[in-house]
């Protein structure tokens, strides 16, 4: 297609879609047209790839996530099907702008954090790899809360991402599924019925997942909840009108909201609600695909594999069981051979608090039938357990039944037990599993463990967030950009690590991407960004665990001796602390942190003689968007978790790939990274894995570290005293006796070492080559986290592995 057919079949979609001209096009009737003209160009693609099914005997995989963190659309779809250039000039010739039409598209947000982004990523990289698959989830109507700040404290405003409509959503409403709920069960010993009470239909919302340059389209099928017409019968027939309409407006709220908890679930009905909803909604469209396709249900596990994105789906384990046995007649055997055969868990943490678990009052009233099916697929595996000579200890701590503090279906061992494979997302992290959260099911089943490192799309990382990295990349390595399908090339810069006329230019990149950041802050938030400083960036959800609070403490201890006159403001490197992090509504210590941050910003922020060379940015609202522009303007990346809580993390592996250096603990992926990119070229901090367990053994008291570190005890004295805080110098009580007394992620453990660290990265920053080669290093060396390796490796470790 070229330009001049662009612009035309942009403005017959303006006229026949929006009924509007050019001259009045609003901006939104101008971002939908673009989206309509770009999709149909996905669609044809789409019908062309599932006209001609594959010929090469590969499964289907099915994605099932709760979550996906998508991002913006139209940029990406215009890469993947090489039109950016042809639709800039079509704009261009109608007088228009393409990046002014494209940076005002709002994106759907739903997912909280790395799981729904990794989600996103995996899409992109099954379509690319040409690898047919379907992701299937929840389609909110309101996603992760839109963040503000008033007087320094979290507020949430609702994400009304849908305000004015979804162009690239195509929604089924004629191909709705049907997905019951409560009641009860009725029959004898040999067959079970489920009766239920209420019945909800699924409409499925299906969004086009291009792959970059290739020939394959592949479908993200989210779900939204509909009232059937008899929603409930029992009230339609007391002729309570009112009561009837109120019970359509339940049924409607099961996709109204995604729940704001990243890693701390909440224990809702409703929640739960929602994830048996998209499970079975998923579920009967697989097998409907399936049994059209003329195939028998015993060869399920051949032609699809589903996996199962952590806990959140994992109700769809008992459902497929119920499906086989009670819908289809098959023997429980059968039944639990294909189930087991087709689904694969991946684990995404090893907090004990973020593995789910369903009190039975909660399940039962719900799922009634599913609650007898999991209590059968618990006795069938605790009488294999005993039978292999486990005592009754270990049956009682792999039972997927906990009796404390509540009875409730553990379901990170429903998720063990009835799958075929079971990952972690980083090596440490599947080592942790397969040695303590889950050691007892690996030493059980020791082949059905696995890992598969995370990674990260560089067509959305690197192409549309860098594109003048992603241009130097090209012309460097000669290669055009067959790179961003192959991110191993990236090593070729290594040859280029000391030619002076490339060093100047990735420095000038790196410069330029600061200036872009500089522009959307001004613009976005007000705030004035210094480009001239080390751009120090700290992005993610705000959680105890992440340690944000040590990242705050050492700029006040830095800002402290400044003011002391303790450090000679001649000899200091200039830098902007960059913070972005949402907390859960009610999380009050995530709360506190924020509010403290957003202090400290203010009063180093106000102050002329400090500003110079400490500041800090903390933007409201941090997303996809906002990650595109401020990534690529890092020069370094905080990733200081407590070791052995970070599964794996995703921006660590961002902040590579764009040329950021890390300072980081051993935990999650930075373990990999630190081996990859080489230990002069990544700033290492802290305990170990080991080293945590043993402190904690060994009694840990924050209080006596406090005593023992004059820095240290000049930060938290400084809050104290009310320095941030003039008015209500008490105002950060609870965090600070939170540190002193409890510190349960250790922060104070590790400060020290943090603060020696930071040094380190303060002289490396002061010699430019020495620093500038560094970053060159971090990106030749990171191809390794593309996110399309992760999906080869998912595909020979997990999905095409022959089942049993
Ligand atoms: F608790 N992750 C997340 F494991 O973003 F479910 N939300 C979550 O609810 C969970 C995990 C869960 C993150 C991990 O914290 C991060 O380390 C990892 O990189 C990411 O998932 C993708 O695997």
């Amino acid at each position: 297609m070229d330009a001049t057919h662009f612009a035309d079949r942009f403005t017959t979609t303006l006229r026949h879609l929006r009924g509007v001209d050019l001259h009045s096009a609003s901006d939104v009737d101008l971002r939908t047209a673009l989206a309509h003209t770009v999709r149909a160009e996905l669609i044809d693609t789409w019908q062309t790839t599932h006209g001609n099914p594959s010929t090469t005997p590969q499964r289907h995989v099915a994605y099932l996530s709760a979550e996906y963190l998508l991002g913006t659309q139209t940029r990406n779809a215009l890469l993947a099907t090489e039109l950016t250039d042809t639709a800039r000039e079509a704009l261009a010739s109608l007088g228009l702008s393409l990046d002014d039409i494209t940076s005002r598209e709002v994106e759907p947000g739903l997912g909280n954090g790395g799981l729904g982004r990794l989600a996103a990523c995996f899409m992109d990289s099954l379509a690319t790899l040409e690898i047919p698959a379907t992701g299937y989830g929840i389609r909110y109507d309101y996603g992760i809360f839109r963040q503000t700040f008033q007087d320094g404290n979290q507020h949430e405003q609702p994400d009304t991402w849908l305000a004015h409509g979804s162009p690239w959503e195509i929604s089924h409403p004629e191909r709705a599924v049907t997905v019951h709920l409560g009641g009860h069960v009725d029959g004898d010993n040999t067959t079970r019925r489920w009766v239920p009470e209420r019945h909800v239909l699924a409409i499925p919302c299906d969004y086009l997942v291009p792959g970059y340059k290739s020939h394959t389209v592949n479908l993200l099928r989210l779900w939204s909840a509909r009232a059937t017409d008899a929603f409930d019968l029992t009230i339609f027939n007391s002729g309570d009108y009112e009561k009837a309409v109120a019970a359509r407006t339940y049924a409607e709220t099961i996709s109204h909201v995604l729940y704001p908890e990243d890693s701390t679930p909440q224990g809702r009905t409703l929640r739960l609600t929602q994830q048996y909803f998209f499970a079975a909604a998923s579920l009967h469209d697989l097998l409907t695909r399936h049994l059209k396709a003329g195939r028998s249900l015993h060869t399920l596990p051949d032609a699809v594999t589903i996996q199962l994105n952590d806990t959140h789906p994992v109700i769809a384990i008992p459902e497929l069981m119920r499906l086989l046995l009670d819908e289809h007649g098959l023997s429980w055997d059968d039944a639990w051979h294909i189930t087991q055969q087709t689904f694969n868990y991946t684990c995404h943490t090893l907090l004990p608090e973020a593995l789910e678990v369903w009190p039975l009052d909660i399940l039962g009233p719900l799922l009634p039938r599913h609650l007898e099916i999991i209590f059968a697929i618990n006795h069938h595996f605790l009488d294999d357990l005993r039978r292999s000579g486990a005592d009754e200890l270990r049956v009682r701590s792999m039972s997927l039944i906990q009796e404390h503090p509540v009875r409730a279906v553990r379901m990170a061992h429903l998720a063990t037990v009835g799958s075929r494979t079971v990952n972690g997302v980083a090596e440490l992290h599947s080592e942790l599993l397969r040695t303590s959260v889950l050691a007892q099911f690996a030493s059980y089943w020791p082949d059905r463990f696995t890992n598969v490192t995370n990674g990260v799309t560089p067509r959305r990382f690197l192409a549309l967030a860098n594109p003048e990295l992603a241009s130097l990349i090209s012309d460097t390595l000669n290669v055009g950009d067959r790179w961003l399908k192959d991110l191993d090339l990236l090593r070729g810069l290594e040859d280029h690590v000391d030619d002076p006329a490339f060093i100047a230019a990735f420095r000038e990149v790196k410069h330029n991407n600061k200036e872009r950041l500089a522009r959307t802050l001004a613009n976005r938030d007000g705030i004035e960004l210094n480009t001239n400083a080390m751009l120090d960036v700290m992005v993610k959800r705000l959680h105890e665990y992440k340690r944000q609070s040590l990242r705050i403490l050492h700029v006040i201890t830095q800002y402290a001796k400044m003011k002391n006159g303790l450090i000679d403001l001649a000899t200091v490197t200039p830098r902007t602390v960059f913070f972005g992090a949402k907390a859960a509504p009610g999380y009050r210590l995530a709360k506190e942190t924020i509010s403290l941050i957003n202090a400290v910003a203010t009063t180093l922020n106000a102050d002329d003689e400090i500003r110079p060379y400490l500041s800090i940015a903390f933007p409201a609202n941090y997303n996809v968007t906002l990650a595109e522009t401020a990534i690529p303007a890092a020069d370094l990346s905080e990733q200081i978790s407590l070791a052995g809580k970070e599964a794996s993390g995703t921006g660590n592996m961002k902040f590579a790939l764009n040329g950021a250096l890390t300072i980081g603990t051993l935990d999650g992926a930075n373990v990999e990274i630190r081996e990859l990119v080489g230990p002069d070229n990544f700033f290492l901090f802290g305990m170990t894995e080991p080293d945590v367990v043993q402190r904690q053994r060994d009694g840990y008291h924050p209080h006596t570290v406090y005593e023992q570190s004059a820095d240290l005890a000049l930060a938290i004295d400084t809050i104290s005293s009310g320095a941030f805080s003039p008015s209500e110098p008490g105002r950060y009580e609870s965090l600070v006796s939170d540190w002193l007394w409890n510190d349960r992620f250790m922060a104070l453990a590790d400060y020290e070492d943090y603060a020696r660290c930071q040094e380190a990265v303060d002289r490396h920053y002061a010699n430019p080559d020495q620093w500038t080669r560094s970053a060159i290093l971090n990106v030749a060396r990171t191809g390794f986290f593309s996110s399309d390796r992760s999906i080869r490796d998912y595909q020979t470790r997990v999905w095409q592995r022959p089942t049993k």
